[in-house]
């Protein structure tokens, strides 16, 4: 009898648990939402006349972004006296220009058209120059 009492107790605890876990794992779930809203950064350096994106080593890359998602763009001027700026005049986004060895970010929504888009610091666009490929996250 104490036996099969124990074994009961056992399940209901295993059952508690599992429904405490079930609670959790629904708490969980608007910070999981919270967090695929948050930006998702991208350190743009503009250095030696080109962008650097991510700490690739590649001069003025393809950034791939994904249509309707944020993204937090960060220009950071590795150049200090020449004026650069990132600049997309299909979205009309532009960060600040920054004259010395600064940073400045901005965040905007990618719009929902894929296709290639031209990224540019407007006093340097013979040389510092890309593309933005939005692609569906579908
Ligand atoms: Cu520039």
């Amino acid at each position: 009898m104490m036996t099969v009492t124990r074994g009961a107790r056992g399940q209901m605890v295993v059952a508690m648990l599992l429904g405490l876990a079930g609670l959790a794992m629904a708490g969980f779930m608007p910070l999981l939402t919270d967090a695929s809203l948050e930006p998702r950064e991208i350190v743009v350096v503009a250095s030696d006349m080109a962008f650097y994106v991510d700490g690739n080593a590649e001069a003025n890359p393809r950034i791939r972004m994904e249509a309707g998602e944020t993204v937090r763009l960060v220009l950071w001027n590795k150049q200090p006296g020449v004026v650069h700026e990132f600049v997309v005049g299909a979205w009309q986004v532009a960060t600040p220009r920054l004259r010395g060895r600064e940073r400045d970010s901005l965040v905007f929504q990618v719009p929902e058209a894929i296709g290639h888009y031209v990224y540019e610091c407007s006093p340097h666009s013979a040389m510092m120059r890309g593309s933005i490929e939005v692609v569906d996250v579908q």
